[in-house]
């Protein structure tokens, strides 16, 4: 069988080879495969070291009525239990909206949502201890889906909406429309290493929390505000994170903050580590969406006009659900122009976890309501559905007026129709779907299915003022290099990438350039490491913090060798100077006799965005990212079961600053994706409970479920925009990409009625649900026309 190895890879070969471009290993690739990275649960514990647990509620909405926690205190090793009376400052951890208590008061709303806190001399102590507490809860009726929530007009924010151009006029006089309703269900994060807060109280009032998450000045001012301190008593480091993908950027709060209060009321160490069950019952995930939509058209498969409306299910607190549900509304249009628009969405409150990022953040869940659209209208008109996407895509410039966003941001690089027309070569589309025909036309049981989608992203976090980092370069005095920023590691290569930066800037081999955790009192105010801005924001404050001491140190060198400053390069660990050829540290060690300033801050703020909530308008993004991908696979008719085949994917990673990373991300994220789409279904059980809370039920994707011809390449291209180095972002985009899959199956479910029916699919397309869809379609095929 064809099984390329990584295929991708041959884009490396055309990569120039400095310290930036270079497909380099992720900085700590070592210490991961021998075991000795350091994750929090894997700092050496200081002695005293208590241990916490949570106590969690069994009813999804309720008022507690009573709680005797007696036999919980007289359990084996335990030392305090504390309830959300004993909080010394606020009872809160949301981060917009401050609707998120730390422990339930009196009102509990998701069954999972933690009602105490117990902290014993081990980890296993304080979790057979908090079994034993005895509630009594008056219920209250619970809301647990997104329909139920928008029956009841129960939300956690006002609606949003927006509109352009004349949607109603448009459907009134348009000669086709498809309308219906999807359902696409959330996602667990899933990071394989759990929440987890380590606090320990420092002299005076200080707390340091060490932690995993993607946002520790978040962490440091929840913790602050939990104690009833400044910022300035708090602060949080984290080294990096066994994965977070969203799932830590604000949930990483409660267990922070719950952590600090017991180590400051105890005054000693306290580690609170979620076990896995606990993990899933408590904290939020992927919002799922019910979508309501009407797509109108030409006889070409020219949309006219779009209408949607979106409800999200936020869960019971706001978390991040408004900025998740703007990204869904900017990425209704996905990769098309849509001249009339009505686009709407409203965050559903129900009884269930809050639903938080998650890699995309609502970007995927947006745009796949309008890929479900066009599918649709390529069946009724019957063309490749690729032509439909084809002939709906943005323009390149604004020769023919198509493109422009609904939210009024113009596009300026679109590389669509060159990045998937060279997919379609390189994939050998038109003729795997001819053969594709053919094959199932002779096979009754098993039918194959093939489709491609675009993705366009927009970068930058959507709420403006995010987009500012901030970085500190040393310089020591034999010309070893450490940088912190405000980014934090989770496995993405962020830290990899900074180092390149700097090491690039400085002229430096890699080896000579150290990063350390990333930590509050030494880059203050930062942001989430998020919206798959990490490395373009963190990036771009590391070089400035570099050129600044590059410029300090080619003054010097100009001042004590001559020539002229514009002119002094660095490279190859030397620093070239009027002739001569220098070695990095001899002038660093004079520099510093010198008193020349050997380490510099740098910072960076994203230009040129703005963004206005009420109309939703605005010019939210940087740029955006763009890519495509082929999905081939074959489904039983019989059972539902499927494979995947064949993927193809073309990512636009600008100038990539490390294509190995760049192509790590894009694979991650393709089965990420997939396993959203298809394996991973959420199951809450009539009384509100998340039965699927282990990887015993809840199935992500696993090697096997990778296609063994897995063929990813970057699409070459340099960014139009100052961004670093001309890279683009890479975090989230890629998540879009299995929407070829998603989209396969359901042309496979398609093709057992000749293509003649929709078929219904929901998502995830678990094997339950495509048989249910082959059956809808066999039952409706077989009905006389
Ligand atoms: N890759 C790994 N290995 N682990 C992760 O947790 N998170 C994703 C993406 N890739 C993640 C990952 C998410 S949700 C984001 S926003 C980006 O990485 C953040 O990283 P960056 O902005 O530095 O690219
Ligand atoms: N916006 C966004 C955000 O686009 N992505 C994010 O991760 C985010 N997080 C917080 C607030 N806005
Ligand atoms: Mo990623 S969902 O923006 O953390």
């Amino acid at each position: 069988m064809n099984h390329p190895l990584m295929p991708g890879m041959q884009a490396l070969q055309a990569a120039d080879w400095s310290a930036v471009g270079k497909p380099s290993a992720h900085e700590s690739a070592q210490l991961h495969v021998l075991g000795q990275a350091t994750y929090t649960d894997d700092i050496v514990e200081l002695q005293g070291t208590l241990h916490a647990a949570l106590g969690l509620s069994q009813k999804a909405h309720a008022r507690i009525t009573a709680m005797d926690l007696s036999a919980v205190r007289a359990a084996r090793g335990v030392l305090a239990v504390y309830t959300a009376q004993d909080i010394p400052g606020t009872n809160d951890c949301g981060p917009i909206i401050h609707d998120d208590p730390i422990l339930a008061d009196g009102l509990v709303q998701y069954v999972g949502q933690p009602l105490f806190l117990v902290v014993a001399d081990s980890h296993d102590h304080a979790r057979r201890a908090a079994r034993l507490a005895q509630v009594s809860y008056e219920e209250l009726p619970a809301i647990l889906t997104p329909q139920a929530a928008k029956a009841a007009q129960s939300y956690v924010l006002p609606p949003m909406r927006l509109a352009r151009g004349d949607a109603a006029a448009a459907f009134a006089t348009a000669p086709h429309s498809v309308r219906g309703q999807l359902f696409v269900g959330g996602q667990e994060q899933f990071y394989l290493e759990g929440q987890i807060a380590y606090a320990i109280p420092k002299e005076g009032q200080g707390m340091q929390v060490l932690c995993s998450t993607q946002h520790p000045s978040e962490m440091q001012h929840v913790v602050a505000h939990a104690l009833g301190l400044h910022s300035h008593h708090v602060a949080v480091e984290c080294r990096r994170m066994g994965g977070g993908f969203g799932g830590k950027e604000s949930q990483s709060a409660l267990w922070a903050a719950a952590a600090a209060i017991a180590a400051a009321r105890l005054k000693r160490p306290v580690k609170l580590r979620a076990d896995r069950d606990d993990d899933m019952l408590v904290t939020g995930k992927r919002h799922c969406f019910y979508y309501e939509y009407e797509v109108a058209y030409d006889d070409q498969g020219k949309i006219l006009a779009a209408r949607v409306d979106m409800t999200l299910r936020a869960g019971y607190s706001a978390d991040l659900s408004g900025p998740v549900a703007t990204r869904a509304v900017c990425h209704f249009d996905n990769a098309y122009y849509l001249s009339d628009v009505d686009i709407r969405a409203a965050c559903g409150k129900t009884n269930t976890q809050s639903n938080t990022a998650f890699r995309g953040f609502g970007g995927p869940q947006g745009a796949i309501a309008i890929e479900y659209a066009i599918d649709e209208i390529a069946r009724h008109l019957r063309r490749d559905a690729l032509d439909i996407r084809l002939l709906n895509l943005y323009g390149r410039d604004g020769e023919d007026g198509r493109n422009v966003t609904p939210y009024g941001q113009v596009i300026v690089d679109n590389v669509l129709p060159e990045l998937m027309a060279e997919l379609e070569a390189s994939s050998d589309y038109r003729a795997r779907r001819l053969a594709i025909d053919a094959w199932n036309e002779a096979s009754p049981v098993l039918k194959k299915g093939l489709a491609l989608t675009p993705l366009k992203f927009g970068i930058a976090f959507n709420v403006t003022h995010l987009n500012q980092a901030g970085a500190l370069v040393h310089v020591y005095v034999d010309g070893s290099v450490l940088v912190n920023h405000g980014g934090t590691e989770m496995g993405q290569g962020i830290h990899t990438k900074v180092l390149q930066v700097v090491a690039h800037e400085l002229g430096l081999d890699l080896e000579r350039v150290r990063i350390t955790a990333t930590d509050t009192s030494k880059v203050a105010n930062t942001s989430a490491t998020a919206a798959s801005t990490g490395a373009d924001l963190n990036g771009k404050a590391a070089q400035d913090a570099a050129r600044q001491i590059r410029e300090r140190l080619a003054a010097y060198a100009v001042k004590h060798h001559g020539g002229v400053a514009e002119e002094v390069r660095f490279f190859s660990n030397r620093i070239h100077v009027n002739g001569q050829a220098l070695p990095f540290e001899q002038v660093v060690q004079q520099a510093y006799l010198a008193r020349v300033q050997l380490w510099s801050d740098g910072y960076y703020a994203t230009p040129g965005l703005s963004w206005d909530a009420k109309t939703m308008t605005g010019h939210p993004f940087s740029y955006y990212a763009y890519g495509a991908a082929v999905a081939e696979v074959v489904v039983d008719t019989l059972t539902g079961e499927w494979k995947l085949l064949r993927a193809d994917a073309l990512y636009d990673a600008g100038q990539s600053l490390n294509p190995a990373i760049d192509i790590g991300q894009v694979e991650g994220a393709f089965i990420q994706g997939m396993g959203w789409l298809t394996t991973e279904q959420l199951w809450w059980n009539e009384a509100g409970k998340l039965m699927t809370h282990a990887p015993s039920t809840y199935k992500i994707p696993g090697i096997s479920d990778c296609p063994e011809d897995f063929r990813v390449q970057l699409f070459q291209n340099r960014n139009v925009e100052d961004s670093i180095h001309r890279s683009k972002a890479v975090g989230e985009p890629p998540l879009l990409l299995p929407f070829s899959v998603f989209f396969a199956i359901r042309d496979a479910v398609s093709s057992v009625a000749g293509h003649a029916v929709q078929p219904p699919l929901n998502a995830p397309a678990t094997s339950e649900e495509i048989l249910k869809a082959v059956m809808a379609v066999q039952a409706a095929g077989a009905r006389p026309a």
